[in-house]
């Protein structure tokens, strides 16, 4: 069996493009299997910082092949972006990235109706990133959308003409005031799809199965994090795809009897951007802290990030959804200047204790109970080998360990490849 799966566990943000990054070495194939330009993976090494957004992160190794799959949905001008940016680092992506012909295009007008809804919407805003996500996942599913594998017909621009034409009617609907220039983003739209067209569609679904076939591996690349999924994540606050495991099965055509190890990826506290409950959230000075020494600000939009301390009831659950076999801790090294730290077991709702997500998780409903850790006041940043952890790190760990009952294997102290320690 081939493939693994790479996700995050909490709202996004976890790292994953780091890990990614660190494992793509032991796979052949690296695919994105749901989400879009809405992601932002980043990735450290030899002193440069590079953001992906569409692209897998295994695009900087030497050997692996990329895969967008059908779940993915491609803004064709964010991606040209994307390319260009890579031109810095000579990579051969013409060879080294593929696509599916089933994953769906981002328009223009998605765009523009994901910043009309959001705009109707007022307080009660998902706080999305305005990439089009959304409206492009409901022509999806509402089977309007326009797919990769349209472009290599000749009846696609009418297609797009009069789907364009209903996004603008439906922007009108919104009643909103947002301002635009359609012809001029169709231009650049236009000119994007010849980019995209140069490079190699396929079906991927075919061509991942016969590759777990031959013998290669797999490593599913997820995007955002468990807790923004449509079905499991904190509803309506939530991207619009699958970004827990099934997701991964759905968006690249593999079957679950195919999947081998599910890597879940945390930060020892919580983030979230955006809007929604976040029960663990700080409003202090420890918060402020925890921003402020994580640089805690998002990838694409720059958007300042919430902070708060680990939730593992939330943890669990997603450990649970995804069948998480291995776990990978990031980001200890910004709470170690922090004198003691939080950890939330268990949540008081109606009265009760409870140690699972209900339904509503509005912060009004759940108040978290916490047990508290001393900290381990040590800079962890250059330790290599997990014999130099402080024990207070240890302590904290295994408490992670035995309440998830789920090993830690990755220990992250640092963004850069070198700061990944192995246990
Ligand atoms: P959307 O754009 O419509 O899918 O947004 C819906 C909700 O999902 C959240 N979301 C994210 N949360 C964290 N990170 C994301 N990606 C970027 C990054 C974020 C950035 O990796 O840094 O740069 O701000 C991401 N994408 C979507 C979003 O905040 C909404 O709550
Ligand atoms: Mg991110």
């Amino acid at each position: 069996m081939a493939v693994d799966l790479l996700l995050g566990l909490q709202w996004g943000d976890e790292g994953k493009g780091k890990i990614v990054d660190v494992l793509t070495q032991n796979y052949d194939i690296i695919a994105r299997f749901q989400g879009g330009p809405n992601a932002g993976h980043t990735l450290e090494f030899d002193g440069i910082k590079h953001v992906l957004r569409t692209i897998p992160s295994g695009i900087f190794h030497e050997k692996s092949i990329n895969v967008i799959g059908n779940g993915v949905v491609i803004d064709p001008v964010v991606f040209v972006k994307e390319l260009d940016g890579l031109d810095q680092f000579d990579i051969d992506y013409k060879k080294k990235l593929i696509i599916s012909r089933k994953a769906h295009l981002i328009l223009p007008t998605h765009r523009l109706l994901d910043a009309a809804s959001e705009a109707s919407k007022g307080k009660a805003k998902i706080g999305s990133t305005l990439k089009g996500i959304g409206p492009t996942y409901m022509d999806k599913t509402g089977r309007n959308g326009i797919r990769v594998g349209d472009l290599e017909l000749d009846n696609w621009k009418k297609k797009y003409r009069s789907l364009a034409n209903k996004h603008e009617a439906m922007i009108a609907f919104y009643d909103v005031d947002i301002q635009y220039d359609l012809k001029e983003m169709e231009v650049e739209f236009f000119e994007s799809i010849k980019r995209l067209k140069e490079l190699t569609f396929i079906d991927s679904e075919e061509y991942l199965n016969q590759a777990i076939k031959n013998g290669k591996t797999i490593l599913a690349e997820g995007a955002q994090g468990s807790l923004l999924d449509i079905d499991f994540g904190t509803y309506p606050f939530v991207t619009s795809s699958n970004t827990t495991a099934a997701g991964a099965c759905t968006g690249l055509g593999i079957a679950p009897n195919k999947v081998k190890d599910v890597y879940g990826i945390f930060k020892a506290y919580t983030t979230r951007v955006g809007s929604g409950p976040f029960p663990t959230e700080l409003f202090d000075k420890v918060g402020e802290e925890m921003a402020k020494v994580g640089n805690e600000f998002g990838a694409v939009t720059g958007r300042p990030r919430r902070c708060g301390w680990l939730d593992l009831v939330a943890l669990k659950y997603t450990c649970e959804v995804n069948g998480v076999t291995q776990l990978m801790m990031m980001k200890g090294d910004v709470l170690s200047g922090f004198d003691e730290l939080k950890v939330c077991t268990a949540y008081k709702y109606k009265g009760e204790t409870i140690k699972h997500l209900p339904y509503n998780i509005e912060t009004e409903n759940v108040t978290p109970i916490y047990s508290t850790f001393t900290c381990w006041k040590k800079d962890l940043t250059k330790m290599r080998d997990a014999s130099e952890f402080p024990p207070a790190l240890n302590e904290y760990i295994s408490f992670l360990e035995k309440e998830l009952e789920i090993p830690i294997k990755i220990v992250s102290v640092g963004p850069d490849r070198t700061q990944t320690i192995h246990r």
